[in-house]
């Protein structure tokens, strides 16, 4: 059996064997806007895909550029293959190399934070954008290289303040509408975690924690508890197989929600973080800081107030995220073999 994402090279010459690619992303190849790296194309290893914003906007220089890298070695490590994506030579890139990876870490000023509604600019401007794809135009273009799998530290949610300002990242929307498995350590609380969950019912999400001891409790970035529960769990990567083939299964489209929590030695102390939240959210009220700025600004904020600690964390959990999405994708791998 030839792995499906070898077909893609010859998509673009024989059309009709176009098969399970929604129309959107069928574009994105036909119309070749999407650069697939050979080893991502070739590879017959699962894959992992990995977002850039939180290399251009989601963490300071050098960590980002080290996060990165160490990330991808981590999936390795497991046995899967990474493929970090982001938009350059005006594609969407699937699969960075070291040194494209380097370069979006180095320019992280000038990247553009692209989400689902900036693809449409972004191509029209070509060559001349450098950008970090945030959770919503990663599972795009991951799912138009056929990956099943995505690893990141924290998705987008509903805002605290959404009822004056209907801020909600479109990150969820994107899970609603596109089969991906975002892996994740949940939502910061800078978040209504609580509004964010309600909103994945209601859109229609699948969302379960991934946790060892059964706990459904929802994780909140830094520290494994928010006070809210998933309503589901898997407590081994067997499980989380399991859901995401039978998520595929149903041909609902949808994508999946795995929280994976912050592992206990890392957690960050829960009043520095709350204290560091609550600083920064007035902030950005004070600034009158909206839109796409919203999430980096209390991002560097948080990093900036809490210092080392939350780097830390910030970088623990991302890590293992790595290793628990590598070890599910080798046994979705196995499951569909
Ligand atoms: N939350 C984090 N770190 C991040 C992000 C969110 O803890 O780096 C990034 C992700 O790329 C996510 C994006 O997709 O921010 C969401 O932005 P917004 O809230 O503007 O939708
Ligand atoms: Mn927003």
């Amino acid at each position: 059996k030839i792995p499906y994402r070898h077909f893609l090279t010859r998509l673009n010459y024989s059309p009709k064997l176009n098969r399970t690619f929604s129309q959107e992303c069928n574009k994105l190849v036909h119309n070749n806007l999407i650069d697939i790296s050979d080893e991502v194309k070739w590879t017959s290893k699962p894959l992992v895909a990995l977002e850039s914003t939180i290399i251009t906007h989601g963490l300071p220089y050098p960590t980002n550029l080290e996060m990165a890298i160490e990330v991808e070695d981590v999936v390795r490590s497991e046995g899967a293959v990474p493929a970090t994506i982001a938009f350059l030579n005006g594609k969407l890139k699937v699969g960075l190399s070291k040194n494209e990876i380097q370069t979006i870490a180095e320019r992280h000023k000038e990247a553009v934070k692209i989400s689902r509604r900036d693809l449409p600019y972004v191509y029209s401007k070509g060559t001349k954008i450098i950008g970090g794809t945030t959770v919503s135009a990663t599972c795009i273009g991951a799912h138009a290289a056929n990956i099943k799998i995505f690893c990141t530290g924290g998705i987008g949610g509903v805002h605290r303040d959404f009822t004056e300002s209907m801020d909600v990242s479109a990150d969820l929307h994107e899970l609603a509408k596109t089969p991906v498995a975002v892996v994740s350590s949940g939502v910061k609380s800078i978040l209504d975690i609580g509004k964010t969950l309600e909103y994945l019912e209601t859109i229609g999400v699948c969302v379960s924690t991934f946790n060892h001891d059964g706990s459904k409790e929802f994780p909140s970035f830094f520290t494994a508890k928010s006070g809210f529960q998933a309503p589901y769990n898997c407590s081994n990567v067997t499980d989380a197989a399991r859901l995401i083939d039978a998520n595929l299964k149903t041909g609902l489209n949808s994508g999946l929600l795995l929280a994976v929590p912050i592992p206990a030695e890392f957690a960050a102390d829960d009043d520095v973080i709350n204290s560091a939240i609550s600083d920064a959210l007035q902030e950005a009220t004070l600034l009158e800081i909206t839109g796409k700025k919203v999430t980096p600004f209390l991002l560097e904020r948080i990093n900036k107030i809490t210092k080392g600690a939350s780097l830390r964390s910030n970088l623990a959990l991302i890590k293992n995220n790595a290793k628990v999405s590598a070890q599910i994708a080798v046994e979705l791998q196995k499951l569909s073999n």
